[in-house]
């Protein structure tokens, strides 16, 4: 790992070329009041900033007023970019159809979405249930009266209690304008109300706008099932060309996908003097790709510049999110071209096509044209890590219960599904469950906490399910690998035998973890515990986008014990601290555990669910 960074170093510093680790050291030391969430900028009195000699901005607004609208105006950014991809597949969904170029993959799925919603389905056609089904999603985002559809799937201990405290999220669009309402200068000072507000918005993009994005993508791509890949940058390949997709939204990478294994356009490369097509993926869009077809994972976030700095990429794909705008300047240094294929991510030095659900695949074609054509442009001097790994991924929850549900032979009751793995947890064969999820920041050594923790959780009997950045760390790290079970505890490698299964489960993309609440919530019914009772926590080791912050606002919201490895930047309000970590416990029986030393966190999540462990009398 060490040893490729300097291998890329090198090639950037031949290359001229720049990268996050320079640019980090320039902006060292960080700005303080930025870090602690003091700083407010929401109307033109100010910028104001708390200090010693100043507790309150021009105003009036105290630190916990500041903080505490900063915090929850991240949270907005982070439910609106989740929730707008969930739209944007819905609209795909909404022309798909029986000749296009997207079709219904998974119609169970559908049918049985349809059924949930309402929606006949009787002697239709699949594509009007699946359009219908489509525009009732859509209107979720701005229905004006009611609460989210989706949360009718949460326990009864969930909701009402969701109920009560008045954060059942109405509309998902209306919760991301109420905080930026809220927030406007004049509106809500009360730290306690805009935390509250936080989670109801959080709420709206797990139990809404993500949900919607995977259950979507299930039904247009397929629901996963467990697939073989490799992941790090050792899948570039050397006589081959290479494409990368990176971003979030699958819907353009499917057609990438589709259109390179078409054999004219196999035989074009071939022409070319290429071997084939290669296409790697990036961040969740690479999850998205390898759960579904088995696309070789390049690496995640902090890795998208290491990629480019092989000089053997011809071309990289983007859709949204978490693509660095370096990579504008970055690819120019090498022969490799930049595409952006969405409104939504416009960014200085790529060629912008936009994306167009009705010709994607033609547009993928020559996007793949163009990348065969540039295959004799790639220098002479390229440098492809040879390390990867091997990783088994596709765990949807469907793929994981029909598992597990060979490590016991419980009868199947209705909702036997689970039993299996509440056994497992009951028994203590498995000590818990624990969900890492989350980016990499450079505030740390990148992947490390993941990896650290990962290790240190499956030693202890605790099986692990990932998504995003984290999965790709695990990946890497040869710990999707069935053989990885030579790591764990008794318990978890017997589970792993018999279920053959790898220890770490890949449930897929950010998004995904709206698979993790369905799972969670289905081992609370099937047990009839409330969820924050469950020996079950959620992990963010490297986090540091906002939808990160989102995401930790509805797993706590849905009962689930949050342990983060940054600091979310909220320190220069006590109150805002005391609210995150232990005021939503007090409502919702969850919140926050920081700490920045991940052997620290890791000790705190196994003592964490210990105590759960005890408090259930198991
Ligand atoms: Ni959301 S997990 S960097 S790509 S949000 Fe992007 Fe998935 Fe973090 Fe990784
Ligand atoms: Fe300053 Fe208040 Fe304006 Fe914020 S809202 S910038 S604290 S005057």
């Amino acid at each position: 790992m060490e040893q490729n960074a300097q291998l890329l170093r090198e090639m950037a510093a031949k290359a001229g070329a720049e990268t996050w680790e320079d640019r980090k050291k320039n902006q060292t030391p960080q700005c303080k009041f930025g870090e602690d969430g003091i700083c407010c900028r929401i109307c033109s009195m100010g910028p104001c900033r708390i200090t010693p000699k100043a507790s309150k901005g021009i105003c009036g607004a105290d630190a916990h007023a500041i903080a505490g609208r900063n915090y929850v105006r991240f949270i907005a950014g982070g439910t609106a970019a989740h929730s707008d991809h969930g739209r944007e597949i819905a609209h795909v969904l909404h022309v798909s159809s029986r000749d296009g170029n997207y079709i219904i993959k998974d119609e169970q799925k559908l049918l049985r979405l349809a059924k949930e919603w309402g929606v006949a389905t009787e002697d239709r056609d699949i594509y009007e249930v699946a359009h219908e089904v489509a525009e009732i999603g859509l209107m979720e985002y701005g229905k004006p009266f009611g609460t989210l559809r989706y949360l009718e799937r949460a326990t009864e201990e969930r909701q009402k209690l969701w109920e009560e405290l008045d954060i059942a999220p109405r509309a998902i669009d209306r919760e991301i304008a109420t905080v930026m309402h809220m927030t406007h200068m004049g509106c809500t000072a009360d730290a306690e109300a805009l935390v509250m507000q936080g989670m109801r918005t959080g709420l709206s993009d797990g139990w809404g706008g993500s949900m919607m994005g995977t259950e979507f993508s299930d039904i247009l791509f397929g629901t996963p099932t467990p697939i073989e890949t490799e992941a790090d940058l050792g899948v570039l390949e050397k006589d081959m060309v290479n494409i990368i997709i990176h971003g979030h939204d699958p819907a353009m990478s499917e057609m990438i996908v589709a259109a390179s294994n078409q054999s004219d356009i196999i035989d074009y490369a071939k022409s070319k003097g290429a071997r084939g097509v290669n296409i790697a993926g990036l961040c969740c869009t690479a999850n998205e790709i390898t759960m579904r077809h088995g696309v070789k994972m390049a690496g995640n976030f902090l890795q998208q510049e290491g990629a480019i700095l092989t000089g053997a990429v011809e071309l990289i794909v983007v859709d949204v999110q978490c693509i660095f705008p370096s990579l504008g300047p970055l690819t120019k240094c090498f022969h490799t071209k930049f595409v952006t294929t969405s409104d939504i991510t416009r960014i200085p030095g790529s060629e912008f096509i936009k994306f167009d659900p009705i010709t994607a695949l033609d547009q993928a074609r020559d996007i793949v044209k163009m990348a065969i054509d540039n295959y004799q442009n790639r220098g002479s001097n390229i440098c492809i890590p040879q390390t990867k790994q091997k990783a088994v991924v596709g765990y949807s929850c469907e793929a994981i219960i029909k598992r597990l549900d060979t490590v016991t032979n419980s009868h199947v009751d209705e909702l036997g599904t689970y039993k299996p793995l509440v056994e497992c947890l009951e028994s203590g064969v498995l000590r818990g469950a624990v969900g890492i999820v989350g980016c990499n920041n450079p505030k740390v050594r990148t992947d490390y906490s993941h990896i650290e923790i990962i290790k240190e959780l499956i030693a202890n009997d605790i099986i692990v399910v990932t998504t995003g950045c984290s999965a790709q760390a695990a990946a890497k790290a040869g710990l999707m690998q069935k053989e990885a079970k030579e790591l764990c505890g008794a318990g978890l490698k017997r589970v792993c035998e018999l279920a053959d299964i790898p220890p770490v489960l890949h449930m897929g993309s950010c998004v995904d973890i709206s698979r993790i609440l369905m799972l969670v919530t289905g081992i609370s019914k099937a047990w009839n515990v409330d969820i924050a009772k469950l020996p079950i926590v959620g992990c963010a080791p490297e986090w540091m986008s906002e939808k990160a912050v989102s995401i930790a606002n509805y797993v706590v919201a849905s009962g689930i014990d949050t342990y983060l490895g940054i600091e979310p930047q909220v320190k220069g309000s006590a109150q805002m601290m005391e609210l995150i970590t232990e005021g939503t416990r007090k409502m919702v029986g969850a919140g926050f555990i920081i700490n920045t030393d991940p052997h620290k966190l890791v000790k705190s999540m196994i003592e964490g669910i210990e105590a759960k462990r005890t408090a259930l009398g198991i």
